[in-house]
Formats: C-alpha cells, structure tokens, sequence
C-alpha cells in the first residue's frame, strides 16, 4: 500500500487532503464532522472581527445541475466572528489533524486585532490570511493590489511576532503578476506557505430557460470553483512552486478525485483542498479520493509523494 502521510511545517499528517476554507467549516458540527472524517488536515471558514450574515440567497449554485462542471458562489463572508473560531481552536483534537484558522478582516485594523489575539492564543492552529474573498461588495480582493498586499503582509508578519503564517491567493493569470506576486511573497520568510487558488472572481452564470442568472447577490456575479477551475489551479499551484521555493504549496481548484489531487501535488502542492465536491458530497469525499490516489499512485508504482511531488515534466 502507498504510503500517503505527509507533513506540513514540520507537522505530521496521515494524508494531503483536507477542505478548502469556506465549505463544511462555518459552525462546530461541521467542524467536528471533518475531525471525524477522513482527511488529513481542516480549516475554518475565513472569519471577521465581527459576525456576518453575509449576502442574501440563493448564494451558492452547481452549475449543469446531473453533471455538474463546477459552482458559482456569493457567499459574502458569512461566519460566526473570529472569537467563536478561536475558541474552536482552544477544543480542536491536535492529535488527529493540524487544523489552519482562516482570517479575512475587512480592514487591516481588523487583521492586526485578529492577529493579535491570536499571537497570544496558546493552540497549535495554524493562521492563513485570505487575501482573496471575492464577494464583498464594495471591497477589492487584496491580492490584486500588489501594493496593498505587500503593505498588509509587512505589518501583519511583524504583529505576528515572525511565526509561521500562510495566505490565500486569488488567480493569476499573467507571468507578469505570478513574478510579482512573488516576489512580493519572497520578502517575508514567515509567510510559510501559499494556497492557490481562491475562486475566480466574478463570473457570470446564466440560466438559459429562465433567461436568468442563478444567484441573487451582485447581479448574479460570483466566484467560479469546481471543474471549470482546474487548470487555472494548477497552472498557480505550479507558478507558485517554482517562484517561491522556501514556502509549501496548498493546492485548492477542480478535486473531485484521486487524479485531480495527484496533478495538484504534481504541480508542487503538498496539500490538497476540496471545495465544491466536498459540498456535494460530503465529508465521507475525504476516504473516497485517498482510495484513489492511493491506487493511481500503486498502479505508477509510487510508494509515496515525495516521489512525484513537484515533479511535473516539461516537454
Ligand atoms: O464567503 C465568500 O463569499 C467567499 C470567500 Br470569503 C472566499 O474567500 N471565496 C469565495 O469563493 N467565497
């Protein structure tokens, strides 16, 4: 049998797989639900200061409904506030699975105060910082403010005290802005690691019978994920990996397999995030795909992921 364990900044992990921030992880039933799953590590939905209602429904949709190519979502940052997320991190069973809490400030006061806490908090949890939530109306995605970002990046690696912190990146999707993304990354040794990709921002669905578009919130705009998405995160996963050797790699966009989750670590990524599948799915996904990268990886004759880990061919 393959050996899928792993580890992750020094952290072991049974296996790479584990939810893409946002599904399956807003309230403590569906936390404890991916504790008791099968993957390998979990985040919490991103969080503010404050709690949020966020937009209105319908807010999230599959798209071709039987045979579904992806979803569309607008959300809108609906969470519970940060102190319920941290105290879910004083509860969380570290022995099973490392778990990563997802801030998402609206501000940066707000990010430094989160952070703040947080630097004081005595659990393991592991901070990623989304630089990408797509649906606020009114507020940029700040990985798309290069400027910004290396702002924000600044004072919260120092407010963090220079402890191991990651963030979430949206789609790039010119060479110009993965060098620049970069190198903006590379200045700050404590951002450790780098999930891509958050959903590509504001796309359009449309119900062709209905002549309609299918979620309520900013006229039926939303952040694509699923199927469409796939190649989008491979190509940043990839981007990524070459450009910033000293950080890891989470892979997030288009898993719904063992195939898709073995390209992702391929690319570089040495964790691997499901989000649309895992809302239809379920939590039971988690043992479903590690059975089935664990026969890809038997029928290559892999033992385990280091041997392809990164190791994408060019021609
Ligand atoms: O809540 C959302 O609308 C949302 C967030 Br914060 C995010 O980072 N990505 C996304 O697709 N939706």
């Amino acid at each position: 049998m393959p050996n899928l364990a792993t580890t992750f900044l020094d952290l072991p992990l049974n296996n790479p797989l584990m939810n893409a921030s946002g599904v399956w992880c807003s309230v403590g039933s569906q936390l404890e639900a991916l504790q008791e799953s099968e993957a390998g590590a979990m985040v919490t939905k991103s969080c503010t200061l404050q709690p949020r209602d966020g937009n209105p429904e319908p807010r999230y949709r599959v798209l071709n409904g039987d045979k579904p190519w992806g979803s569309i979502n607008s959300m809108g940052l609906p969470n519970e506030g940060f102190a319920y997320y941290l105290r879910y991190t004083e509860r969380h069973d570290y022995e099973s699975k490392p778990l990563f809490i997802s801030i998402s400030g609206l501000t940066l006061d707000d990010n430094l105060a989160m952070i703040d806490s947080l630097k004081d908090a005595v659990t393991p949890a592991i901070l990623e910082i989304n630089l990408s939530c797509p649906n606020v109306p009114g507020k940029a995605q700040l990985g798309y403010d290069f400027d910004a970002m290396d702002t924000l990046l600044a004072e919260v690696t120092s407010g963090y005290g220079q402890r191991a912190l990651g963030v979430k990146l949206p789609p790039y999707f010119d060479i110009a802005h993965f060098d620049e993304a970069a190198a903006i990354l590379n200045r700050y040794p404590s951002v450790a690691f780098v999930t891509c990709i958050n959903s590509i921002g504001n796309a359009l669905a449309i119900d062709i019978d209905s002549e309609s578009v299918i979620i309520k919130p900013k006229d039926g705009f939303g952040g694509l994920g699923g199927d469409y998405v796939l190649p989008t995160a491979l190509a940043n996963v990839n981007a990524f990996y070459r450009r910033c050797p000293e950080k890891a790699i989470i892979g997030c966009g288009g898993v719904k397999s063992g195939q898709e989750a073995f390209m992702h670590i391929l690319a570089g990524a040495t964790l691997v995030q499901m989000g649309t599948a895992l809302y239809e799915e379920g939590p039971s996904i988690f043992g479903r795909v590690k059975a089935e990268l664990s026969e890809i990886m038997e029928k290559k004759g892999y033992s385990s992921l280091s041997q392809f880990h990164g190791k994408l061919k060019t021609l």
